[in-house]
């Protein structure tokens, strides 16, 4: 009975979506024996580890689902049909075989995978195990997308350092901006039981490049913030241990008071000394339980979080203290610019939201210490399906910076929607800062090419939890699982990435990879065309900001985030008359944004306001392409749900089915946003729609 249980177990895994894009799917009889030569032994490298274990179990689990053979294992590499797994420590194992200048190149996560045609064999040589372990993930990826591996010559090394995701997760169980479930993490105030899922999450996690997590909202209330004691710091030891065998560093998000919450001192003052020694100690202390522990997250003066600004402190004070503390054990102190003030009368247009990071810490450039990173969100507001860029990219050439992205949909659907936002990432990756001139894109300067930062890279919020698939919508797996490989790498295409987790998620049938991929490579635009107009953004319900509510935002009580009347909408951001925000990026940016007549038409209201008649580049007025967009956008959800309807019977039943109530319920919502956007600038502008459509 109990073999009966785990089996239907391991089948309902396979069909509900947990397997995720890791289901190792088996193969046609005819794609094995394409395939099964090369499937015989895994040859380990001398030394072992906690990584190379991981890379051993995951070929050997991926191999036996999709090819039904049981890979035996050796030490020496010697015969036909190996997969050999190497290290720098290995080479007169592949001696002859590989280009030793080409070990030269690999940093510590990279590696080299190598075909010899000769022996069947492929070789897989890190500079360390870490290099192992995503090699393997490679050749997995190759065989569940059934690529070539005759004439295989790699060399891989990721393109950024950091590669992170920073879970929302509380201790109570739930899940700040969650979509999916509870928490992975926690549940009543203490860690799950359930920790063989965290190393799921880990495999999924280092299965597409990324190799750190923070996994505790970044605003810790009471009970978090005791994470960092002795009550705690076991289970989060635990969560690292399983981390590390994946290649993932942990981090915790902290309080900023946690010397007077946790230490009873009665300031946070980053100044003070006894504060300046309690956090020297506190950290000496974590180190003791988590030797490689990565380091700490910090949102301060923002949303009612404290911070340094209390003290009369900036913000350079305030990390540099912590970073004091870590510095000795090489932990990182990420710092986020997520800084306003949420409670200002935005009507006053001498300040604008947009501006605030900039402001704060442009001017601190230079200040901080080498293992403080800035954590800065990829637009200057918070997430919106269209907003600017933000102009701290690159305008800070000496003071490390990551880039933060929200793979949690919360503006952009909640995962009830299908918005592949991997589109939306490379428009900003490959966006020309003009930092150095003409090519420094915001990639350039987050990996570190463009300036001598110690530590960058990106990070972004999970949209992870403990729904059955990880994603709630089954398709938002592609969000997180293209994340990873962005981060990896932010010159793979978004079709190259969509193209594989589609293939590794629901196999490699030609008419499900093209539907599936079409399907969510034109979903961001079908969003954002029945949702906020011309990167005006926000229109959502207060609070949980979903569905759409013109003046509906919390901290925006009198429409001063479109300043919508009824002759004209959109924020006024230039130097000429407005809030001065354009000015803040690189001359070439600002010119084109301060001109209405080179401001691109889908940020046109993120930078001026102007009459609804105002004719955009595409012909149509402002006023008209609202109405256009909307009863578009709904057309498009439309069709989204028919070609998902027409995968019936090529997809398991129970993704199938749930993907289509999210489809149907998307239908449904996209015709309320519609009808809601519409009528509210049909009456405050009076001017019908030229197509005599139905508005209220
Ligand atoms: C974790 C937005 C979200 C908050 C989030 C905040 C942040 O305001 O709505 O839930 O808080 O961003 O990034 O800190």
């Amino acid at each position: 009975m109990i073999g009966g249980s785990i089996v239907t177990d391991i089948l309902n895994r396979k069909e509900n979506g947990y397997e995720s894009w890791l289901a190792y799917l088996p193969k046609s009889e005819v794609t094995k024996s394409n395939y099964k030569p090369f499937l015989k032994n895994i040859v380990l490298p001398k030394k072992d580890s906690v990584v190379v274990n991981s890379s051993k179990e995951e070929l050997l689990r991926g191999i036996s689902s999709m090819f039904q053979v049981e890979l035996t294992i050796s030490t020496v590499f010697e015969g036909t049909s190996n997969i050999v797994l190497a290290t720098a420590d290995d080479l007169e194992q592949v001696d002859g075989l590989i280009d030793t200048d080409k070990v030269a190149q690999l940093n510590s996560e990279g590696y080299l995978m190598k075909s010899v045609p000769e022996s069947d064999s492929i070789i897989i040589l890190g500079k360390t195990d870490k290099g192992i372990l995503y090699g393997t993930f490679h050749l997995l990826r190759l065989l569940q997308t059934e690529s070539s591996l005759q004439n295989i010559d790699i060399v891989e090394n990721p393109r950024n350092q950091i590669r992170m995701l920073n879970e929302w997760d509380n201790m109570d169980g739930s899940v700040e901006r969650g979509y999916s479930g509870n928490s992975l993490f926690f549940e009543d105030n203490r860690f799950v039981r359930d920790w063989d899922r965290i190393k799921d999450y880990a495999r999924m996690l280092s299965s597409s490049g990324l190799n750190a997590v923070a996994f505790n909202n970044v605003n810790v209330h009471e009970v978090e913030s005791k994470l960092i004691t002795p009550e705690f710091l076991p289970d989060v030891a635990k969560v690292a241990d399983i981390f590390r065998a994946y290649g993932i560093k942990t981090y915790l998000s902290i309080n900023y008071a946690s010397p007077i919450e946790l230490g009873g001192l009665d300031t946070a003052d980053p100044l003070d000394e006894n504060v300046r020694n309690w956090w020297k100690e506190k950290v000496k202390e974590i180190y003791e339980y988590i030797p490689d522990f990565g380091g700490v997250v910090v949102k301060a003066d923002s949303e009612h979080r404290p911070g340094p600004f209390t003290y009369g402190r900036n913000h350079a004070d305030g990390s540099n203290m912590l970073a004091e503390a870590f510095e000795p054990f090489g932990g990182i102190v990420f710092w986020r610019c997520f800084v306003y003030n949420c409670l200002q009368d935005w009507r006053d247009r001498s300040t604008d939201r947009a501006r605030a990071a900039y402001d704060h810490f442009k001017p601190l450039d230079g200040e901080f210490n080498d293992n403080v990173v800035l954590q800065i969100k990829n637009g200057p507001m918070d997430f919106q399906v269209r907003e600017g860029v933000s102009p701290l990219f690159g305008a800070m050439p000496k003071t490390n910076q990551v880039l933060e992205f929200q793979v949690a949909q919360e503006y952009t659907g909640q995962q009830r929607h299908l918005c592949y936002l991997i589109p939306q990432w490379k428009e900003i990756l490959d966006f020309d800062t003009y930092a150095q001139g003409e090519g420094t894109p915001i990639k350039s300067v987050v990996d570190g090419s463009k300036f001598p930062y110690t530590y960058c890279g990106i990070t972004a919020v999970s949209n992870s939890g403990n729904d059955e698939n990880w994603t709630g919508h089954t398709l938002a797996q592609a969000n997180l699982y293209g994340y990873g490989r962005l981060t990896w790498n932010p010159e793979l295409s978004s079709e190259e990435i969509t193209d594989e987790w589609v293939k590794m998620t629901f196999g490699t049938d030609p008419v499900v990879v093209k539907e599936v991929s079409e399907m969510l490579l034109g979903s961001w635009r079908t969003y954002e065309n029945y949702t906020s107009p011309l990167g005006v953004g926000w229109m959502v319900n207060p609070n949980h900001h979903y569905g759409p509510n013109v003046d509906g935002y919390e901290y925006d009580r009198w429409g001063t985030y479109h300043f919508a009347d009824w002759k004209g909408i959109g924020v006024d951001r230039t130097v000429a008359t407005g809030t001065g925000y354009a000015g803040q990026y690189f001359p070439e940016n600002a010119e084109m944004y301060e001109n209405v007549d080179t401001c691109p038409d889908e940020l046109l209201l993120f930078f001026h306001h102007v009459p609804y008649t105002h004719k955009l580049k595409s012909g149509k007025t402002v006023i008209q392409h609202i109405y256009d967009t909307h009863f578009e956008g709904v057309e498009e959800a439309e069709e989204l749900k028919s070609r998902w309807s027409s995968l019936e019977g090529k997809i398991p039943p129970m993704i199938f089915q749930g993907v289509l109530e999210r489809f149907e319920h998307q239908v449904e919502h996209s015709k309320e946003w519609r009808d809601i956007i519409n009528t509210y600038f049909y009456r405050k502008s009076g001017i019908a729609d030229e197509k005599n459509r139905k508005i209220y």
